[in-house]
């Protein structure tokens, strides 16, 4: 599937008004987890592009090496093999449109029509050849890791600590699989809408240790139906953090304000567009 490269100025002949509608219409599925492959659409984006290291300029979802073994391949990449198979028939109807700009857009695509912010997205984006541009294993968070470890990933990538925190707020959608990163379970009630419940459930559940013989990871005491990472309760724990998570937990549109800005960011970094790539504001679907 991943035999095609669009390069060069090939994304100027695609409608990306069609590509939006059809990665949307990919997005339901009454069959597959809890009904949308959204989450795992904004996971794809988001693991695509979140290996950028500003030191040394390499990573990112520019070449889209996300596609090739050994970066397919990596554990915090398990189960990303679902998304770009799903996306793959846009892929053969739209052939100008490269990997990384396609898997973005169908973050943006899937943040949107969950009922999220309006994210600002530009084409132009190429593809590899090859995996001699795969990034290094360990570029992306370790869910069993604090605050510290947190900070040292994303510091890399040219965050600071109010855009971790609106980020992480993406944790309102969808859910751990113990097949894919070995915890389990949704973060809330509602995991395809987007929302400001990662910050509101945080903060206004008692999180305990969930006994199982899985990772390490928390449970709701009350209901015992929804989890958090020991990466998830940092922004709890940690005070320069939890400044921002009670500003979002009490204030949704500053929440999807932020979490806009840095979504857009995340999904550039380390990409050089043409001065002429326009700039996307894609109208959400009814
Ligand atoms: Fe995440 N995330 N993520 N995450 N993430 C998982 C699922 C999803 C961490 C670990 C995990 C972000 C930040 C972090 C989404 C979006 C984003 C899973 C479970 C783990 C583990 C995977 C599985 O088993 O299927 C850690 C650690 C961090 C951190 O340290 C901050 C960010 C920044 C985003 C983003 O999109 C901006 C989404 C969506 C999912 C749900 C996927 C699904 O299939 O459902």
């Amino acid at each position: 599937p991943s035999d095609q490269q669009a390069t060069g100025d090939s994304w100027r002949k695609v409608d990306f008004n069609k590509v939006y509608k059809d990665i949307a219409g990919l997005l339901e599925d009454e069959d597959y987890d809890d009904g949308s492959y959204g989450p795992v659409f904004v996971r794809l984006a988001w693991h695509a592009s979140g290996t950028f290291d500003t030191k040394t300029k390499t990573g990112g979802s520019n070449g889209a090496t996300i596609r090739f073994h050994p970066e397919a391949n990596h554990g915090a990449n398990a189960g990303l093999d679902v998304a770009r198979k799903r996306l793959e028939p846009l892929k053969k109807k739209y052939p100008n449109i490269s990997y990384g700009d396609l898997y973005t857009l169908a973050g943006v695509v899937a943040v949107q029509e969950l009922g999220g912010p309006t994210v600002r997205w530009r084409p132009g984006r190429s593809d590899d050849k090859s995996d001699q541009d795969c990034t290094p294993d360990g570029r992306l968070p370790d869910a069993a890791q604090g605050a510290d470890h947190v900070r040292d990933i994303f510091y890399r990538m040219g965050f600071n600590d109010q855009e971790i925190a609106a980020l992480v707020g993406a944790h309102a959608l969808g859910r751990c699989h113990s097949s894919r990163s070995g915890f389990e379970g949704p973060w809330n009630a509602s995991p395809t809408t987007f929302t400001n419940y990662f910050y509101t459930e945080l903060l206004e559940d008692k999180w305990v240790p969930k006994k199982w013989n899985g990772p390490f990871q928390y449970v709701d005491k009350q209901s015992g139906q929804f989890m958090m990472l020991p990466a998830d309760i940092a922004f709890k724990t940690d005070s320069q953090f939890r400044k921002h998570v009670e500003k979002y937990a009490a204030d949704q549109d500053a929440f999807f304000a932020d979490f806009s800005k840095a979504f857009a960011k995340l999904l550039e970094l380390g990409v050089k567009f043409p001065a002429d790539a326009p700039v996307y504001e894609f109208k959400t679907l009814e």
